[in-house]
């Protein structure tokens, strides 16, 4: 199938180039009067990354219901093919991030390989033992490595050891565990028991880990356990994190809290105490909705990305966050979602250089809190689409992705090209 032809981008970008040149001079002016050099903001948005989940580019459901779009992924070959076009219109997702076993491949070298020829490679690689595959031999109904029975539990440190070693031909240097593991009833599970069990299957994965790896825990309030998870929150997570050992980290999924609990304290906390593994961007309203990044509380996403450059503008030592996106598409074309969200990322994260660290240093330090607010406000309010188009741009990306990928006529080639098959394993389940 080919990708998207580079003559319809570049056609696109030529139509709109004046416009990008004008704007762009324009906020540069703008930021100049804030004492703010445009070209140094620009440098490092184009080095910002956030990977691509696998399981994002194809269509997720609901409990009730699931309406699969045309042309999904059948394997990972296919989704990786829909994370090139991603990444060829939008130019800021170069990794992707695999779920094994849905990814299962024959051949993870040749994988490799066909990212790398795509300008691609591979983040995190997440587990799965939430669910059971077929001729799965003990069932995750009741848990994996929390799980009563030592042979389920086995079962599931197996398998963490398989993502591990998958992971390492694909050149990943992660693990992410999240675990389904929970009660639905008070007095189902003994909760101090079930986390016991968990520490000592999370340990023997730990002890696996190759040089220079990390370790991801995510944790998560509920679901599909709707009484109690075993990692409930950023407490259990960091407890666990701290009993494993400094290669352990805990990763925040934006949409794994309770309503209004403040994401951007808990990342700052575990900033300072050196565990923030990365993040899973979502966006929600009510609980684990999976919703596109920055679609309902973009200003919620500004505040989690103004404590990272903080952190990073204070130069807080071992502080390397993975960025990766978690979503599920039940309404829209998965690959528009992903563009969409990962220039939202990406925005949230220019916005947060616009922050005057000084002058909000010194807001705080004056307990002038009206002033430090609007220092935020200031920095989430400026427009930055025409420092976004021009980094797109200048990388060989679209101006508008988005206007691009409809016009290529990708999504009615892909449902030609893959005829729908049941199970693809694509979204979330
Ligand atoms: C979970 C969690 C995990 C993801 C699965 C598919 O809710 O967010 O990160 O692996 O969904
Ligand atoms: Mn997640
Ligand atoms: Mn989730």
């Amino acid at each position: 199938m080919s990708i998207i032809e580079s003559a319809a981008i570049e056609a696109h970008n030529e139509g709109l180039a004046r416009y990008i040149r004008n704007d762009y001079e324009h906020l540069g002016e703008q930021l100049a009067r804030r004492n703010i050099d445009i070209e140094r903001v620009r440098e490092r948005v184009a080095r910002f990354g956030v990977a691509i989940p696998s399981w994002g580019v194809g269509t997720g459901g609901t409990r009730f219901a699931r309406f699969p779009g045309p042309g999904e992924p059948r394997d990972v070959w296919d989704k990786l093919q829909d994370c090139a076009v991603i990444h060829q219109l939008g130019r800021t997702t170069p990794t992707v991030s695999l779920h094994l076993p849905w990814d299962t491949c024959n051949d993870w070298r040749e994988l490799r390989q066909k990212a790398a020829d795509c300008g691609l490679a591979f983040d995190a690689v997440n587990s799965n033992s939430f669910s059971d595959q077929p001729g799965q031999r003990h069932s995750y109904k009741f848990g994996s490595l929390s799980h009563t029975d030592a042979a389920v539990r086995e079962q599931a440190v197996e398998h963490n050891l398989a993502v591990i070693e998958a992971g390492r031909e694909l050149g990943s240097t992660a693990l992410t565990v999240w675990v389904g593991d929970g009660s639905n009833f008070p007095g189902q599970q003994h909760f101090r028991r079930a986390f016991d069990r968990y520490l000592d299957s999370t340990r023997r994965i730990y002890a696996a880990l190759p040089e220079g790896w990390r370790m991801f825990l995510e944790h998560k309030i509920c679901e599909p356990a709707f009484y109690a998870t075993v990692i409930q929150d950023w407490g259990s997570s960091f407890l666990a994190a701290s009993v494993l050992g400094e290669k352990a980290q805990c990763l925040v999924d934006l949409g794994h809290h309770a309503p209004n609990v403040n994401i951007e304290l808990i990342v700052a906390r575990l900033i300072a105490a050196g565990k923030l593994a990365g993040f899973h961007f979502n966006d929600s309203k009510y609980g684990d909705d999976d919703l596109d990044a920055g679609s309902v509380s973009p200003y919620r996403l500004f505040l989690v990305f103004n404590e990272l450059v903080a952190a990073e503008h204070e130069r807080v030592a071992g502080f390397d966050p993975a960025y990766m996106l978690d979503q599920s598409h039940n309404v829209t074309d998965p690959i528009e979602s992903l563009i969409s969200s990962a220039a939202q990322v990406q925005r949230s994260f220019a916005q947060a250089l616009l922050v005057d660290r000084e002058a909000l240093d010194a807001a705080q330090q004056a307990n002038d809190a009206l002033a430090a607010t609007q220092l935020l406000k200031d920095a989430f309010q400026t427009d930055v689409t025409p420092l976004l188009q021009r980094v797109r741009v200048d990388a060989g990306g679209a101006a508008d992705p988005i206007a691009v990928y409809r016009a290529s006529g990708y999504r009615q080639r892909a449902a030609q090209e893959r005829p729908a098959r049941s199970a693809g394993g694509g979204g979330i389940v």
